[in-house]
C-alpha cells in the first residue's frame, strides 16, 4: 500500500538527521522508498522561538498496518536519540505518517491523512514536489499548497 512520510529535524545536523531517518525506512523494510523530495529549511511553525528546521516528504510501499507503522517511525525517533520535549517543540527527529492508501483514522494517538498536513506548508511543499496531483481528504496536494503559507520555506542549500 502507498504511504507517505514527513520528515522534521531542528537539532544537530538537521539534513544528516532526515538522510539517517530515510535510510532506516528502508533498511529495516519499513517500506520500499519510490521518491524522496529535496530537504527544505523551513520557519518554525507552532512555536516561533527554537531553530529552523529542515523538512521533506517521502512515498513508498509499504505491507504494514497503520499501527504497526506508528510503532515502526517511533522506534526510529527513539533509536536517533529523540528526547520527549513540549508540544511542537526543537527535535532531533520527527517520523510523520502522511497517509496509508485510503485510510482514514481518528484516533488520538494516529490520524490519517495527517490532520494538519493542509495547515503545513512545510510538509504541502515537498510533497507536491514528488506527489503534485496525489489526492488526499478529496484535494489534490499541488491544489492543497496554492491555499496555504509558505513563507520562508525553500531548499536547503539555498540557505
Ligand atoms: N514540526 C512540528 C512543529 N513545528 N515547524 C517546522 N518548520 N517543521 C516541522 O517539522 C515542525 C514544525 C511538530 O511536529
Ligand atoms: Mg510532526
Ligand atoms: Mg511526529
Amino acid at each position: 500500500m502507498r504511504v507517505g512520510f514527513g520528515l522534521g529535524s531542528n537539532i544537530g545536523d538537521k539534513p544528516v538527521n532526515i538522510k539517517r531517518a530515510l535510510r532506516l525506512i528502508e533498511e529495516r523494510g519499513i517500506a520500499d522508498l519510490a521518491a524522496v523530495s529535496r530537504i527544505y529549511r523551513t520557519p518554525p511553525w507552532g512555536v516561533p522561538d527554537q531553530g529552523d528546521f529542515a523538512n521533506a516528504c517521502a512515498i513508498g510501499d509499504t505491507a504494514m498496518s497503520p499501527y504497526e507503522l506508528l510503532a515502526a517511525v517511533k522506534k526510529i525517533e527513539a533509536d536517533m536519540g529523540r528526547e520527549p520535549t513540549r508540544r511542537w517543540g526543537p527535535r532531533l527527529i520527527d517520523v510523520d505518517i502522511l497517509f496509508l492508501g485510503d485510510h482514514t483514522l481518528d484516533d488520538p494517538e494516529l490520524t490519517l491523512p495527517h490532520k494538519e498536513l493542509f495547515g503545513r506548508g512545510f510538509v504541502l511543499m515537498p510533497l507536491a514536489e514528488i506527489a503534485p496531483d496525489l489526492v488526499l481528504d478529496g484535494v489534490a496536494v499541488a491544489q492543497a499548497l496554492e491555499s496555504v503559507d509558505t513563507a520562508g520555506v525553500r531548499p536547503w542549500a539555498e540557505g
